[in-house]
């Protein structure tokens, strides 16, 4: 195991990685902008380094400074936490040169994933499906118009480059296409430095099922069952899932060797999702693959009693995967809600400033994953969750009614909070009755 980690990354994943790291007996080192000095989980670290001003772009975003910190703090490994530098193949490959493990997949593999269109190509290759849609990628207006002609409108464009819902759109006939096309191109090229798009026929009213998967550097990998995150807004999830309600169990079980085969196929190793939508007849479509350690991450700890984190340290320093595939099973139904500061009656408008009382929900079955406590400060910086409330219980129903009453125990007075429309949600049929799609939000609460 290492001695000595860097955290390039703040807040509530930040500390989520320094307590898994002293409970390993690993000494930590973080880095923070100046928007975070002062910030209380910085002195739960060994060290901690201030890498520049309070934008992302002059601080967390910086692989000199965060390598430079590394560097200084003489760390064996690096932990990219989510967003920030977590799906950069250029850092992945940077920390590899400079000797530091880099904790996630080879640069490798992590580039050959975060082209959407080559990960499309290897899941045909290997066999899990894919929605139908172009055989790789579409320069020309005249092969985009055959394509959708061929597979039938609506169809939608995806940036190579994109992904989690950016780069995207829908056309419904010839003329949108055309204009389409050409402004998926010139977007892609501006927002990621790469204008190839594919294009894939519209899935209407989907839901999202992701497969946890985990694999060792001796060739092993497994997959931890899957969670269901149909519950989002414009591509920000609002609640997660495991299992994923209404979902036969040979389908379960399919998507999930799925997920195995793809990444197996990728040489990936450390943890990774494998995203999927499914339609409403029960077919499932691979969409692409998450390369990091992801916010939703404890619903699948709470339902296999796997510490995903302490995993990743294990298999980045070289240990095989301490358990085979038949051993991985999940007990009863975890629910995760994502706590943010935002106001959902505003369209969920950000809103930073001074949380001036706090009181946090305990009691059986529940897990509150936060950095913030009273007296914290939410910057208008960074992305606007305060925390995670997870509880775990043996049925869906006991989880849903064990969420409600830790909700109603949360009270986070000076910033508004989604928790109001957690509850409404919570007590809303479509949700209990798991009748959901992506749509349900921006339909049930237009803005
Ligand atoms: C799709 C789709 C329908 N058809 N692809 C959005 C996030 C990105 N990872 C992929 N996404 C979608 N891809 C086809 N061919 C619908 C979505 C989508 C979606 C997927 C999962 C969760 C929420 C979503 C919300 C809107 C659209």
């Amino acid at each position: 195991m290492f001695k000595r980690i860097l955290i390039a990354n703040r807040g509530e994943i930040a500390l989520r990685i320094i307590r898994a790291c002293r409970e390993l007996g690993v000494e930590t080192v973080v880095v923070y902008s100046e928007a975070d000095r002062g910030a209380a989980y910085l002195k739960m670290a060994n060290e901690a380094y201030c890498v520049g001003p309070a934008k992302a772009s002059e601080s967390y975003l910086k692989i000199d400074r965060v390598i430079s910190a590394a560097e200084i703090g003489n760390v064996q490994a690096i932990h990219p936490g989510y967003g920030f530098l977590a799906e950069n193949a250029h850092f992945a490959e940077i920390c590899r040169s400079c000797q530091i493990e880099f904790i996630g997949p080879s640069h490798e593999a992590m580039a050959l994933v975060g082209d959407k269109n080559a990960a499309r190509r290897l899941a045909k290759e290997v066999g899990v499906p894919t929605v139908p849609g172009s055989d790789g990628l579409v320069q020309e207006e005249s092969e985009a118009l055959a394509i959708a002609h061929r597979i039938g409108f609506p169809v939608l464009i995806k940036a190579a480059a994109g992904g989690g819902g950016r780069g995207m759109r829908v056309a419904l006939n010839d003329l949108a296409l055309k204009s389409a096309i050409q402004q998926a191109q010139a977007e892609a090229a501006a927002a990621f430095g790469n204008g190839e798009v594919y294009i894939e026929k519209y899935v209407e009213h989907p839901r999202h099922v992701e497969v946890q998967i985990l694999g060792d550097l001796h060739g092993n990998v497994v997959h931890l069952w899957e969670r269901d995150c149909t519950m989002q807004r414009r591509h920000q999830k609002l609640i997660e899932e495991s299992p994923a309600p209404n979902l036969d169990e040979n389908v379960r079980r399919s998507i999930c060797e799925s997920a195995v085969r793809l990444v197996k196929a990728a040489n990936y190793s450390n943890a990774g999702t494998v995203e999927f939508i499914v339609d409403r007849q029960g077919n499932f479509y691979f969409i692409e693959v998450n390369a990091r350690i992801q916010v939703e991450h404890p619903v699948t700890e709470l339902v296999t009693g796997i510490d995903l984190i302490k995993m990743q340290f294990r298999v980045a320093s070289g240990e095989p995967l301490p358990f085979r595939q038949q051993d991985i099973l999940t007990r009863g139904a975890a629910i995760e809600c994502r706590i943010n500061a935002e106001d959902p009656t505003k369209n969920f408008r950000p809103s930073p400033g001074k949380i001036q009382r706090m009181i946090v929900p305990g009691g059986y079955g529940v897990r509150w994953d936060s950095h913030a406590h009273a007296g914290y400060e939410v910057s208008p910086f960074y992305d606007s969750m305060i925390g995670k409330l997870l509880v775990h219980q043996p049925t869906r129903e006991e989880a849903i009614a064990c969420m409600r009453r830790a909700l109603l125990e949360l009270s986070i007075d000076g910033v508004s909070t989604t928790v109001p429309r957690h509850l409404e949600i919570l007590n809303h049929s479509a949700f209990t009755e798991a009748g959901v799609d992506t749509t349900f939000i921006e339909r049930t609460w237009p803005s």
